[in-house]
């Protein structure tokens, strides 16, 4: 494949570029952080999403230095919004996406501290987002550097969460903080009047989740009547293009 092929090259040549969605506290509608996306500029098919390369980039090896170069550039712009003062007092968190290939990697831990260190940002202003799938399917030995890295107080959040198979026991045992209810359930809601099923499923998945001390953010809202419902369903945090659609990071700030 073509673009496998120049993968190397175009993280050599600072191809790659991120874009960031911002995450709204649901109780009063403040910035909390964003999700960094990653995309490439392509020389000569322009600007490729995740979706496109992030399969090639596991399959050859080449998310673990892309991936590590994602994290130091997302915490990086973490840290310059903490310069400027955007997000009051607290710093915001940055979500950054994880691939399973990642988890087998023996720096993570350590490469994970020394971006933080380096950018003088607290644990806690980093938030790792690894698929539902991945995290069933890790074994106790690649949970450890997640668990060690909840326990410095990094931020784990299960992504996509719905689509996997979780059951409760399972839930119980991955170092988590947060559970990202996948876009599906989102869209669920959006008929009117919403359908009374999915509204018992997300009351659900938020009470368990709740129980178990994770906070629940939403994905892909949409409209102010999603964005209502899933508040009084108690979610905790939302992203979707009701509040802004993925961007460059000069434009947070403004995106809430
Ligand atoms: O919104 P967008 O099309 O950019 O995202 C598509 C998917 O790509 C998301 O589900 C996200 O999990 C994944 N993704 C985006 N950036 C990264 C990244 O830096 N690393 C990994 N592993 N996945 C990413
Ligand atoms: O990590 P994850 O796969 O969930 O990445 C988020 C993906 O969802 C990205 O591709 C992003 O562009 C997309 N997305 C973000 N907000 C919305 C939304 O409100 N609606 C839809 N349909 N997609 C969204
Ligand atoms: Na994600
Ligand atoms: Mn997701």
């Amino acid at each position: 494949h073509h673009l496998t092929h120049h993968l190397p090259a175009a993280l050599k040549g600072c191809e790659f570029f991120i874009e960031y969605q911002p995450l709204v506290r649901m109780e009063d509608g403040s910035l909390e952080g964003a999700e960094a996306l990653v995309r490439w500029s392509h020389p000569r098919h322009g600007v490729l999403g995740p979706d496109r390369f992030i399969p090639l980039a596991e399959h050859t090896g080449l998310i673990v230095p892309l991936g590590r170069w994602v994290l130091q550039e997302a915490v990086r712009q973490a840290c310059q919004w903490q310069v400027r003062g955007i997000g009051g007092p607290r710093p915001l968190r940055v979500n950054v996406n994880l691939s399973p290939r990642q988890l087998h990697h023996p720096e993570l831990v350590q490469d994970t501290v020394a971006v933080l260190e380096e950018a003088g940002l607290p644990p806690s202003a980093l938030c790792l987002e690894v698929t539902e799938t991945a995290m069933i399917r890790a074994d106790e030995h690649e949970l450890k550097p997640l668990r060690e890295l909840a326990e410095l107080g990094v931020g784990i959040a299960l992504d996509d969460f719905g689509t996997g198979y979780s059951n409760l026991a399972n839930l119980r045992r991955l170092p988590a903080s947060t559970l990202k209810l996948d876009r599906s359930f989102t869209q669920g809601l959006q008929r009117d009047p919403a359908d009374p099923v999915d509204l018992k499923i997300v009351e659900g998945i938020v009470s368990l989740a709740h129980a178990l001390r994770l906070s629940v953010t939403v994905e892909g809202v949409e409209t102010s009547t999603q964005a209502e419902q899933l508040r009084e369903l108690g979610c905790d945090s939302a992203q979707g293009w009701y509040y802004a659609r993925p961007g460059p990071p000069e434009r947070l700030p403004e995106a809430v």
